[in-house]
Formats: C-alpha cells, structure tokens, sequence
C-alpha cells in the first residue's frame, strides 16, 4: 500500500472507531475508552481534526474521580464483549462508571504538542480548562503511587502499567495469592489467539488484585499499603517524570506560575529516586517489588524511556546505547517489549516480545533528544515497516513482522499519522 492509501486506511480506522467524542481502541477486544489509549489517539486526531483532538481528552478527563485519579477504562456504556466489566471493579470513585486504578500519564505531553501544533485562543482556553485537572492527577501519582517519597512510582496492578504481562511482574504476581475470584469467563481468548495473550493463571492473579482493592473501597491510601502487588515501574515513573516536565511547560504557556514549585518538586524527586530502579549489574532501569525491594532481572523495552524522562547522565546513555545495539543485532525490528535474550522472551506474546508503536514513539523522542537521531530514526523506519507488513495491529512479533493481538487497532493508526509515515 502507498503511503497515501496508508494514510486513509490510518484515519478511517480512528472515525471508525470513534464512538462520537472518544475511541475504543478496536472494536469487539476492548470495546470502552482506555487511558492512554485515547489520549495517543488524539495526538493522531490533531493531524486532521484538532477539535476532535482535544475533545478525546476531555472525555477522558470527564471521568476523573474526586481524589483526582484518572482511570484506565471508563465503562460508559456496559458491554458484554469485555471482561471484567464495570461489576467486577465495583468502585464508586468518579462521575462514571470506571475500572479503580489509573494507566501511564502521557495526557500533559500531547497536550503539550497539542498546542504545538495550534496555539490558537480556543486552543488555549481547551488547555487552560485541561490544566488543573492534569495537575490534580499527578498530584495523586505522587501522594499514592509513591508514598514513601522514594521518588520511583509504584503500579498496584499489571494492568496499571499498560504494559500487562510483562516477565517484571512475574515475582511479584507469583506473590498474590489466588482468592475472593468468582467463577468466570475470559472474553479476551475469544477475540484473538490464546498465544498471544496472558496466561489462566495471570488472570486469576489479576481478578485476585481487584477484589483485594475493592475489599479497601479503593481508598487511595489504603490501596498503597494492603494492596498485594506494590511494584515501582520504570515505565510509569519515566511517563511521569516527563509528562511534570511538559506539565511546567505549560503552566509557564499558560500563566499558572503558581504550580509550578510544586511540580518542580516532582520533578527532582524522580529525578533523584529513578537510580533506584538502576540495576547495576544488567546497567539498566529496571522494576522493583516495593514490599521486598527485589529487582528484576531484563531489559524492557521502558528501559529505554530514560532519555524521555530526560535523564541524560552519560552513564546511562552509554550502556543503554550498547543494550540498543545488542539487541537490535538479535531480532529484525526495534524495540522488543523485553529483552531478546532473556529466558522468558515470547515475541508473540503480548508485552513479553512483541513491538508497540506508541512505546517505540515515545522512545525514539527520547533519543532524538538526547542527541541521537540515528537510533530515533531506526526506530521510526521499523514502526512505519512493521505497519507496512503487518497493517494496523494492536502489536507485532520483532522477528517476523507477524499482525498480533487485536486488528484496526486506534493507536497504532494514530501513531503511523502522527509521527511513523
Ligand atoms: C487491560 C487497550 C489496552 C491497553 C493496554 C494493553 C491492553 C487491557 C487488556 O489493552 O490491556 O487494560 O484487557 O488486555 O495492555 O496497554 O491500554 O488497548
């Protein structure tokens, strides 16, 4: 297909799947608005639909509870194609019915870039509404996803972390005992092939997490300290690190000066705690169990968000530059969501191989950034020949090109707009 037949395919499948001012990420396999989901879709909106852009975020922020959690899926409208549905989560936390914890926090970076792109009064007004609400947010990243002040931010779900069974929970969800589960039903299995999605085993673990946090209420402070899976990621806390950095941006574009100490705090109190996910040996950024102070033991593809997160320290640019090279001389296309030659690599199974187009975006600015257009650019060439290969798929296998998981998938049809072409 051309590049212009790529284009109209990318933007028929984000109107296809818009359900009138927000998207699912594809229809049947996840049939409600996901998080982070939505708000890289609507950095793929703003490339031919600006109000639209900033519509799809505002929906999203439509459903921020009152102690300023945003949640991963907002169940607006209940749909028996998707387990666990809104009964399951039972939380009474914001306006509308929702899952009980929160998803990566990339909503201040595309506004940012929102506003990049258009910066005109409406634009900025749209902005200015969004604002404190983004800030409310992190602020509860930090009060309850750190709260020990470790300046690293903890996932008390797989799920939390967008990045589901990935092998860095696999310790600490080995640790959850298996309880308080209602019989049920997968329904995921039945939209695509049981190989590449989690285990039985990892389902029952993660229905065991939800009830222990529905038992609390999901009160926020409780949850951060009975919740049976407490784990730091790398992945969360580099999102967020960056996203207090475009955060500053904005409340400078936009005279909200006033926050700006306290997202500065933030800022260097991640800045400080993210050597703690430093593992020495592997010389990378890695998970840490936070009710044992494990690590664990590869390299995952958010291993490579640090140059996101703006860390720059030559000693960790280097050896992540040396862990790029390796693997890329491993598997045909970048980034691999875990390390190629670690022992619990599956490049077709969901987050324990396979490559994500909006992980390898974030990525590849990290590095631009950093000064190394090369690598950002492989990055780039790799996403745009996966998509080319395979179509618009949920994910890919980083040795073959093979379409896995979910097809006419949103983001990866917002990514290839916004930033893969
Ligand atoms: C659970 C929607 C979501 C993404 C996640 C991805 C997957 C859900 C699932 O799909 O997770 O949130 O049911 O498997 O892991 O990153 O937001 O695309």
């Amino acid at each position: 297909m051309s590049q212009i037949e790529l284009d109209q395919v990318a933007r028929k499948i984000l109107t296809d799947n818009d359900q009138g001012g927000y998207t699912v990420p594809t229809k049947g396999l996840y049939p409600y608005q996901w998080n982070w989901d939505s708000v890289f879709v609507a950095r793929g909106f703003a490339t031919f639909d600006t109000d639209r852009a900033w519509r799809e975020i505002e929906l999203l922020f439509e459903g921020q509870w009152r102690d300023g959690m945003v949640p991963h899926i907002l169940f607006r409208k209940d749909d028996p194609s998707y387990f666990p549905g809104p009964s399951v989560w039972g939380t009474d936390g914001g306006p509308i019915p929702s899952s009980g914890h929160s998803q990566p926090p990339v909503a201040a970076t595309i506004v940012r870039d929102l506003l990049e792109l258009d910066a005109s009064d409406a634009a900025l007004d749209r902005a200015k509404l969004l604002f404190p609400k983004i800030l409310q947010w992190h602020r509860w990243f930090m009060a309850y996803r750190d709260p020990d002040n470790l300046g690293v931010i903890a996932v008390i779900h797989p799920w939390e972390s967008g990045r589901d069974n990935l092998p860095d929970w696999d310790d600490a969800l080995r640790g959850v005992e298996i309880k308080d589960v209602a019989p049920y039903e997968r329904k995921d299995t039945s939209h695509v092939d049981p190989a590449m999605r989690p285990h039985k085993e990892d389902y029952d673990r993660y229905l065991s997490i939800v009830a222990a946090c529905r038992k609390v209420g999901w009160e926020p402070e409780k949850v951060a300290r009975t919740c049976p899976f407490f784990v730091a990621d790398p992945g969360i806390t580099f999102i967020l690190l960056r996203a207090c950095r475009d955060l500053l941006a904005l409340a400078d574009r936009l005279g909200e000066t006033a926050a700006q100490p306290e997202v500065e705090g933030w800022i260097s109190r991640m800045e400080t705690g993210a050597a703690r996910l430093w593992n020495s040996e592997l010389k990378a950024h890695v998970a840490m169990n936070l009710r044992t102070g494990k690590q664990s033991d590869g390299v995952s593809s958010a291993s490579f968000l640090a140059p996101y997160a703006g860390l720059t320290d030559p000693e960790v640019l280097k050896p992540l530059r040396e862990h790029f090279d390796r693997i890329s001389a491993k598997v045909r296309y970048l980034m691999p969501s875990y390390d190629p030659e670690h022992q619990a690599y599956e490049h077709l199974r969901y987050w324990r191989g396979p490559v994500w187009a909006m992980v390898n975006f974030m990525i590849a600015r990290g590095f631009a950034e950093a000064g190394d257009p090369g690598r950002s650019d492989r990055l780039r060439r790799d996403t745009a020949a996966l998509i080319q290969t395979g179509g618009f798929a949920e994910y890919f296998s980083p040795e073959t090109a093979e379409a896995a998981g979910g097809g006419s998938f949103s983001w990866t049809a917002a990514i290839w707009l916004a930033w893969a072409r």
